[in-house]
This record gives structure tokens, C-alpha cells and sequence, in this order.
């Protein structure tokens, strides 16, 4: 249905053709009330204007909205469409964009791009609308990156970074860095150009500050990708614990649906149970996993296995206890051992069934790696709703994300692409804080300052490799 006709006969003897004019569906596909599709490119207004009722569209202004009938290939009429005009470079790719809205649902959408297609429109490959954002300068990387966080958002968090991103916070934050290494450089290269003289123009001490700054602000930069990765993948909270304790009861109370089987016999859980929650932002996902023991019977054997391996793939560990019952010795073994092999493994120690002791806490179930038991009562009516928000605020804690919904905007948060550059680009600062320590010559520092500037080029685009920008755009998908 789709295909390839980007070329035309007068395209071949262009020596740099003009980019191809692409076409393709910007909405999801499936039942909808309206579909929009996205042409771009130096033939929009003309393909479109060669399926539409008025050929005027084909020299309409920017910004300028048509209604009318889009007929196909062989004049039959398709549907009533709105198309809105936009002039390169005023568009969101820079070049000449037509929207067409049509009717939703997949017959109508997909029945428009045949119409464009024909008319010599091409498919546009994933990203490539948001890539020609970029090479037209109307974003830089980072922002065109963030642009898919966006779309993929499944969270407040995710929506929040997502959208600083695109508004540039994270180029701001990696411009301040460049800002103090150029200078740096500024100093030492000048100095260069000197070199026979033997001059020192650059005042070490100043050189000394201005690369301990660069550090910093590294620092803390790619130490946002922690917030980065909470904000767009959510976390992973596994409730582990013995048969019995009440994790399954405590899931579904935490969700607030009846996900998991819950009954008095131990061993119910064996699979793994997943549900999601968004707790102050966070995409949480909770694992309900099967009852830790030594068991005879394979298949409950088999579910502690799973269990163990859940824990050791969980972000965060809730683990459950029946107050009633306590914790013995053989499970602090066990949080003990887990502490020494995932010591950044942050445990929550759960007393449940709070309801059927008096008073307290009276089992004092710490164990190492964890806090004080937190007391619940996740049972039905017996559920405590304050106990369960203790619980939360606890996950949040857990992972360093208490307060970050109500952090009002400004949430700067790099992706691993971007934390792997600024990685770079902290070593090679590194390197010159020790040239400069070790009074070495200007051209080492240079040197150093220069792939520390190179590095930083990449996480906004101002230096690019085709390796780059097909890691960035491919990840996109089609009509974005
Ligand atoms: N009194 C009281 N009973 C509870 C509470 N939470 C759970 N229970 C009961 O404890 C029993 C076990 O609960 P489950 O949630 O199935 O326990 P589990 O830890 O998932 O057990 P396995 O899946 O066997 O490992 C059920 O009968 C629950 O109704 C609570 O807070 N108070
Ligand atoms: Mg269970």
C-alpha cells in the first residue's frame, strides 16, 4: 500500500537534490474522530493543491487554512479535508508543511497518503519530519530527542522533564559548561600562539577555578540522569517477603484493584504479578511475586525462583512481613546477604496485618540495609489509608524522588546518550585539571579542553556523526 516514489526523473539530474517532499500519517492509527497527515518538504503545497478541489493551495500563503474536497488518482472523492499552509522556514521543520485533517479511522487516513503518495509524495522514515527540524535548525538535539520523551511520556515526571527538555533547559545547562570551558580554552590557546616566547598569559589559579566549575557543573549534570531514567522509565518496586505475609493484599491495596489472588493458604502466589500505579509522578510498576521458602512442591519452587530473580531486578525492594508473625532469622540472612550483593538495593520493611498485634512495632524487625518497619494494615476494610500513604512517601524516599512533582518546572534531567557525553567530557576536564596541576605545557590542556568542548557538541548537535543521528532519529516513530 505504501511505496517508494521519492524520485522523480528531474530529481536524478539534480547534483544535490533538494530534500524529497515526505508524507505520512501524524496521528495513531485506529478508530478516531479526525487523522492528521504531515507533508514537508519544497513540493508540499503543490502535491497537496494536485489532489485538492482549489489548485490555488499550490501558491497559498503560510498560515493560511483550506477546506475542500481531496479527490484521488483517478478523481474520485476521498474525503473533506482542512488543510492549514505553513511557509519554510516558519513551519516546525523549516521547510514548506501541509497538514491535512481528514476523517479518522484508518480507511479514509490511509486512502489521503495514497492520494499524496501518487501525487509524489514519499513515506517518511521515523523521525525524519523532527530530523529536518533539526538539520533546519528550528531545534537543537537535545530537543529533538526530547520530542520523543514527550510522545512517549508515561508519567507526571516524564511529561515534566520531557517538556523542559524541549524548551531547551538541558542545552542551556550543557551551554553554561561550554561557556566556562571556551573561555578556559580562549586563555590557553592564546597563550599558544605565544608559545615561542614562553609566556604565561593564563593565570593558573583562574584556569584552576574556571575547570573546577566545568567539573562541577558536569557533576551534577550527568547525575540528572538518574532523575532522567525515574522520570521516563518509572521504577520497579518488587513486594517479596514470606507465604502468607500479605503481599498480594498489600498490591492490590496499592493499585487500588484486585490484581493478585489473595487466601489464608500459603504458597497462592507463583507467577509474578504486575500492576502499575503513578505515585507523586512516578510511573511505578509493582511486582507481586511468590511467598520465599523452602519448598518441596516444583511449581512453588519454581515461583520463589522467579521471586528471587524479580528482587535482584528491582529497583526497590518492599519487603513484607506478617507483624503478627515476625521476621526470623533466616530472613534477615537473607536481607543481609541481598544488602552485601545489591547494597544500592533500597529495602522498605513492612510490618503487615498491623491490626492483628497491639501497639507498635513490638517485633523491631530491622534488618541491615533497611529502616524501621513501616505498619500497614493492607486488608480489606482494615485497610488504613494513612498507613498506605506512609508507604509511598516511603517508595519515594526510597529512591530519592520525594518532591520532585512539586518542583515547579526546571526539572533538568539528560538521557543515558547525553550522560555518556558528559561522561567524555569529565574526563577529559579531568585530564586538564591534571596537566595544569603537574604544570604541564599549554598544548596538553588545549588538547584536553578541545574533546571536552567535542563532547558536549554532541549532546546538543552542534558537532554530529551520521552514528549520532541515526541513533537519535531512529528510535522515532513514522510521522514524527
Ligand atoms: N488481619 C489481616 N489479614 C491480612 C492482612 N493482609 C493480608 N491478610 C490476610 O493474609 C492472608 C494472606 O494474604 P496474601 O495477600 O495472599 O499473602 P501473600 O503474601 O501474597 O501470600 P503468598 O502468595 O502465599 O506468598 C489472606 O487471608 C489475607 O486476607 C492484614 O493487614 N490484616
Ligand atoms: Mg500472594
Amino acid at each position: 500500500m505504501v511505496r517508494e516514489n521519492a524520485m522523480t526523473d528531474s530529481d536524478a539530474h539534480h547534483a544535490t537534490p533538494p530534500a524529497p517532499t515526505i508524507a505520512a500519517l501524524a496521528t495513531a492509527r485506529g478508530t478516531a474522530a479526525l487523522a492528521v497527515i504531515r507533508v514537508s518538504g519544497p513540493e508540499a503545497a503543490p502535491i497537496v493543491a494536485s489532489r485538492f478541489a482549489d489548485g490555488a493551495l499550490a501558491d497559498a500563503a503560510g498560515r493560511t487554512v483550506w477546506v475542500g474536497w481531496l479527490r484521488d488518482n483517478d478523481g474520485r472523492r476521498v474525503d473533506q479535508v482542512v488543510c492549514v499552509v505553513w511557509r519554510g522556514p516558519h513551519s516546525s521543520t523549516g521547510e514548506d508543511v501541509v497538514e491535512v485533517t481528514c476523517h479518522g479511522g484508518d480507511t479514509v487516513a490511509q486512502a489521503v497518503l495514497r492520494a499524496l503518495y501518487d501525487a509524489g509524495a514519499r513515506p517518511a522514515a521515523p523521525g525524519e519530519f523532527t530530523q529536518r527540524a533539526f538539520l533546519n535548525g528550528k531545534l537543537d538535539l537535545a530537543q529533538a530527542e526530547a520530542v520523543a520523551d514527550l510522545i512517549h511520556a508515561e508519567s507526571r515526571l516524564g511529561h515534566r522533564t520531557a517538556i523542559a527538555a524541549l524548551r531547551g533547559r538541558v542545552s542551556e545547562a550543557v551551554g553554561a559548561v561550554r561557556q566556562s570551558l571556551v573561555q578556559t580554552a580562549a586563555l590557553v590557546e592564546l597563550e599558544l600562539d605565544f608559545g615561542e616566547e614562553d609566556v604565561e598569559f593564563a593565570d593558573r589559579d583562574s584556569l584552576r577555578d574556571l575547570l573546577a566549575e566545568a567539573d562541577r557543573l558536569l557533576e551534577e549534570l550527568a547525575g540528572s540522569a538518574r532523575l532522567g531514567a525515574l522520570a521516563r522509565d518509572g521504577v520497579r518496586v518488587v513486594l517479596g517477603g514470606r507465604p502468607n505475609a500479605g503481599k498480594s493484599t498489600l498490591l492490590n491495596a496499592l493499585v487500588g484493584d484486585d490484581r493478585a489472588i489473595v487466601s489464608p493458604v500459603a504458597g497462592t502466589t507463583r507467577d509474578a504479578v504486575e500492576a502499575e500505579a503513578e505515585i507523586g509522578g512516578l510511573r511505578v510498576r509493582f511486582v507481586d511475586t511468590a511467598g520465599l521458602r523452602e519448598t518441596a512442591d516444583a511449581i512453588e519452587a519454581e515461583g520463589t525462583r522467579r521471586a528471587r530473580a524479580a528482587i535482584d531486578a528491582s529497583d526497590v525492594l518492599v519487603y513484607v512481613v506478617d507483624a503478627s508473625v515476625g521476621l526470623d532469622d533466616e530472613e534477615r540472612a537473607f536481607l543481609t546477604a541481598l544488602a552485601r550483593r545489591r547494597p544500592e538495593l533500597p529495602v522498605v520493611l513492612v510490618q503487615n496485618k498491623a491490626d492483628l498485634v497491639d501497639g507498635p512495632a513490638r517485633l523491631g524487625v530491622e534488618a541491615e540495609g533497611a529502616g524501621a518497619a513501616l505498619a500497614v494494615s493492607a486488608h480489606g476494610a482494615l485497610a488504613d489509608p494513612a498507613a498506605l500513604d506512609g508507604l509511598r512517601r516511603s517508595l519515594l524516599a526510597a529512591v530519592r524522588a520525594e518532591g520532585l512533582d512539586a518542583a515547579a518546572g526546571g526539572l533538568v534531567a539528560v538521557n543515558e546518550r547525553h550522560r555518556t557525553h558528559l561522561e567524555a567530557a569529565r574526563a577529559a576536564v579531568g585530564r586538564a585539571q591534571r596537566s595544569l596541576a603537574a604544570g604541564s605545557g599549554g598544548d596538553t590542556l588545549a588538547l584536553d579542553l578541545r574533546a571536552a568542548l567535542h563532547e558536549l557538541g554532541l549532546v546538543t548537535g552542534a558537532v554530529t556523526t551520521e552514528h549520532v543521528l541515526d541513533a537519535v532519529f531512529s528510535q522515532f516513530c513514522i510521522g514524527k
